[in-house]
């Protein structure tokens, strides 16, 4: 991996996105190891993962605007799938991802800190969809994710003014679910995903999956869904321990099983 780290403690994955010296932009290839890196997730493993950008300046700080620049249509098009692939294989990891936003969040990187489950930011960070000052518009899910997760009049406020906003107004409309310190954004983000990690993997996995589907489809289908992968639990170990070691007085042993 030449823009990716990824370090593992207990059941924690920590990914950091490292091009530094260009404010973490995403270029293809910064896009094509996320990807790898959520494939590559063994849930067995990993139970929750954290995604920041390093050092304390930028989260990401959008697409790589000098490589778009060079691209003909057709080109663009397949960097935008490149994105799409990203953001899904974020969305539909099978453990939680939370994005640690430790400064500028703007354009591809709101569009991934989107795709994740949980939005921590730093009171140094910076949001926004800047694409429309560059003449384009999002082009990897921010059109779609922004106005589910924040409402639609708020939602085309932001991309059509291309304004950045602070962290304090991000949790104001719930772009991000808390604010934290300057440099804190990581640990916090840490302390939430090992809290996660101690709880039964499958059932926070189908949990997951239930939440997925609630943003794409009706709520009575979303009801029948719940209810199979509810029910799916109670052929789990876990959930044998769980309820075994509640009537029992002691801390359960989850193995993810
Ligand atoms: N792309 C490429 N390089 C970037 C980017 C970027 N998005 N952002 C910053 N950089 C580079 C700068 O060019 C500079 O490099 P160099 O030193 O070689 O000139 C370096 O990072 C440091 O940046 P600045 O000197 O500009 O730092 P400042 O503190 O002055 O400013 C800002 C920080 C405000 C964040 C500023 O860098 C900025 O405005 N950046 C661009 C933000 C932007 O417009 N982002 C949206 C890009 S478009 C997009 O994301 C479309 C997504 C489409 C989907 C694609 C799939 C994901």
């Amino acid at each position: 991996m030449e823009h990716i780290r990824l370090d593992r403690k207990g059941g924690v994955a920590v990914i950091t996105i490292d091009r530094q010296e260009k404010l973490n932009a995403l270029n293809a290839r910064v896009q094509e190891e996320i990807t790898e890196v959520f494939a590559a997730i063994s849930p067995g493993e990993v139970r929750a993962a954290v995604i920041t950008g390093a050092g304390e300046k930028a989260f990401v700080a959008g697409a790589d605007v000098g490589g778009m620049q060079e691209m003909n249509p057709l080109e663009i098009r397949e960097f935008g799938r490149i994105g799409t692939r990203m953001m899904e294989a974020i969305e539909t990891a099978p453990v939680p991802v939370i994005a640690a936003i430790n400064g500028y969040a703007l354009g591809g990187g709101l569009e991934l800190a989107l795709a994740c489950d949980i939005r921590i930011a730093a009171e140094n960070a910076r949001l926004g969809f800047p694409e429309v000052t560059l003449g384009i518009m999002p082009g990897a899910g921010g059109t779609q994710r922004l106005p589910r997760v924040v409402g639609s009049g708020v939602a085309r406020e932001l991309v059509f003014t291309g304004r950045m906003i602070d962290a304090s107004e991000a949790k104001e409309i719930g772009l991000v679910d808390r604010v934290v310190e300057e440099g804190e954004a990581l640990e916090a983000a840490k302390e939430l995903a090992r809290r996660i990690a101690r709880n039964a993997p499958l059932a926070v996995r189908n949990a997951k999956i239930a939440m997925n589907i609630a943003r794409n489809t009706d709520l009575a289908s979303g009801i029948e869904h719940e209810g199979d992968l509810f029910a799916l639990l109670f052929t789990t170990e876990d959930a044998r321990e769980g309820m075994a070691a509640f009537s029992e007085r002691r801390k359960p042993d989850f193995r993810g099983r």
